[in-house]
């Protein structure tokens, strides 16, 4: 198996470059956000809960997610691989994650971590709020809290993977294809190694 974290701040490209990674390497793609957006696309009872922090750009409750993603990994049984893109997003969430994987006597591989600018962030955040519909994305305000949580409790789970020597810093500015070229280069290095 290989599993592959890709961290970085609320629009540094990890629902963007986690399309194109699934795809070459054949791996499943586990996005919270995504998970999250269609509990609530769904009206169940968790996405209307969930809703309520995405709108003020808060984090959602650890146990939700951590529940979301213990499903998805059980459902899931044959999959030579996962990309986590969104998740772990706190340090409880990585500890619980790795719980998991142990469990089925794998653990995470790689964190690529994506480092983009605070402007390019804000930047690309509004012009897809321009289009996308998400209430989370169309409020430079909700922007600038989604960015305050990450520094808060987000940017803390790197040290945890950090201690493990697992944590490469990849440049996330460029065009889509530069840095899916950047992304590709490490996993395919990595792939060869036995990291677990
Ligand atoms: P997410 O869905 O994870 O989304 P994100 O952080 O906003 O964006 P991402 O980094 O994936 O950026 P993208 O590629 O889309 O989270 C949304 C919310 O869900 C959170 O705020 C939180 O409330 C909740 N949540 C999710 N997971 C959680 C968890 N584990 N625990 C608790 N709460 C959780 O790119 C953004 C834009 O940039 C796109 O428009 C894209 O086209 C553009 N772009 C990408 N790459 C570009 C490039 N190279 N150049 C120019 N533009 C680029």
């Amino acid at each position: 198996m290989f599993n592959l974290i890709l961290f970085g701040p609320p629009g540094s490209g990890k629902g963007t470059q986690s399309e194109k990674l699934i795809a070459k390497y054949n791996l499943k793609h586990l996005s919270t956000g995504d998970l999250l957006r269609s509990e609530i696309s769904r009206k169940t009872s968790l996405g209307l809960e969930a809703k309520k922090f995405m709108d003020k750009g808060n984090l959602v409750p650890d146990e939700v997610v951590i529940g979301m993603i213990n499903d998805a990994l059980d459902n899931n049984p044959e999959a030579e691989g996962f990309l986590f893109d969104g998740f772990p997003r706190t340090a409880i969430q990585a500890q619980e994650l790795d719980n998991l994987l142990a469990r089925k006597n794998t653990c995470i591989d790689v964190m690529l971590a994506l480092n983009v600018s605070e402007n390019e962030l804000i930047h690309r955040l509004l012009k897809r709020g321009e289009t996308s519909g998400r209430t989370d994305d169309n409020n430079e305000q909700v922007i600038r809290a989604r960015i305050a949580e990450y520094h808060k409790k987000t940017a803390t789970v790197a040290d945890h993977y950090q201690k493990a020597h697992k944590v490469l810093m990849v440049k996330g500015e460029g065009s889509v294809e530069e840095i899916f070229e950047r992304l590709s280069k490490e996993i395919e290095r990595l792939m060869k190694i036995e990291n677990c």
